[in-house]
């Protein structure tokens, strides 16, 4: 090669590197860098119509909402992502990055917010969900160590929702009848046939005799269609499912402040906003099976409802009884319910 083609070679080569160098350029500095889009996956365990879905949707649309487009949410209702058992180590685990559980299907595992399903007389879901986020946040319990927790809420007070007329504490005996946690030992005590099972299994339990009937909320006659199955409900308004949504911990640790601000602020009117749906939702779902399936609503006499309180008395002693040998403050949780419901109900 005689020099002038060399020098060519060596010109080209520079040119080459220093168009690369602004390539690199271009790509990185070029303007001030966009704000980092968030993208996060919610996941949930009942079908899209029913109420933890339903505010899972409001959740979503807010946080979009106030962070200007800057997050967007994905939401995987029905299990699609998550099953009801498996949302909160799923969200440890980073199966998805936001999960909402119903701390009832795992009472062991939850047992500070599981004693809001202790029978101390919480009247509806919106007192419900404001003392279940006081307690949470007074004993920031051990439990959501791993997890950022989001906002927490508690259903109506469960009623019998059943195939056949319920209409004394006789009638319950022997009755299979379904429920979880808190729920299930007030349906033991009042002598049914218990069968224990998360809300996303029933309508099959039902369809196919399995059980008799629920225990539940009763908005569920509406939004899983029970009514065209259970056409007596008794009202007996007894205890709240309380539930959870919880964000998986590095995930939340990841997100800009001005996004965990967002969530925070959101957090405590989230509760207030779904104990409130909850409520008018169970009106209106009660006045459409009377009305288009002629579902037949049983108020029990203050003599009969006497006789079913009565027999839950020893419930709640016997948790402190527990709970205070495992260490637990339990008086104390109870006391504080107690005080938190008197409270909020008189507001
Ligand atoms: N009552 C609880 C929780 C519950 C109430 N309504 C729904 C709807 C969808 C899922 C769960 C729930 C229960 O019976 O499981």
């Amino acid at each position: 090669m005689n020099n002038s083609r060399i020098a060519v070679v060596i010109a080209l080569a520079l040119l080459v590197l220093l168009a690369s160098g602004c390539d690199k350029k271009s790509g990185s500095q070029a303007g001030p860098s966009p704000a980092k889009a968030v993208k996060l996956t919610y996941a949930n365990f009942p079908p899209a119509p029913t109420f933890p879905c339903v505010q899972m949707e409001r959740w979503k649309q807010e946080v979009e909402k106030r962070t200007g487009g800057k997050v967007t949410i994905e939401t995987y209702p029905g299990a699609t992502l998550l099953d009801a058992k498996d949302m909160m180590d799923g969200v440890i685990a980073g199966q998805a990055d936001i999960g909402c559980l119903c701390m009832s299907y795992q009472p062991g595992r939850f047992a500070v917010t599981n004693a809001t399903s202790l029978p101390l007389g919480i009247p509806n879901a919106k007192v419900g969900s404001q003392v279940l986020w006081d307690l949470y946040n007074k004993y920031k319990p051990e439990e959501f160590k791993d997890v950022k927790v989001l906002t927490m809420f508690a259903t109506a007070p469960s009623n019998v929702m059943s195939r056949k007329p319920i209409r004394t504490l006789e009638d319950v005996k022997g009755c299979a009848l379904r429920a979880s946690g808190g729920a299930a030992e007030i349906l033991a005590a009042w002598g049914a046939n218990l069968v224990g099972m998360p809300m996303s299994d029933t309508p099959d339990a039902l369809q196919k005799g399995a059980v008799q009937g629920l225990f539940s909320s009763v908005e569920v006659l509406k939004d899983f269609k029970f009514a065209e199955l259970c056409k007596f409900v008794t009202l007996t308004d007894t205890v709240i499912y309380p539930f959870a949504v919880v964000m998986n911990k590095a995930k939340w640790d990841s997100l800009p402040s001005d996004v965990q601000k967002v969530m925070e602020d959101l957090a405590a009117e989230q509760c207030v906003w779904t104990g409130q749906y909850m409520d008018s939702h169970c009106a209106e779902a009660l006045d459409w099976s009377k009305k288009e399936q002629q579902v037949e609503v049983i108020t029990l006499s203050a003599a009969e409802k006497a006789k079913w309180d009565e027999s839950l008395a020893p419930i709640t002693a016997a948790w402190i009884a527990a709970n205070t040998a495992k260490g637990l403050p339990a008086a104390q949780i109870v006391a504080d319910i107690k005080a938190s419901i008197a409270a909020h109900a008189a507001k």
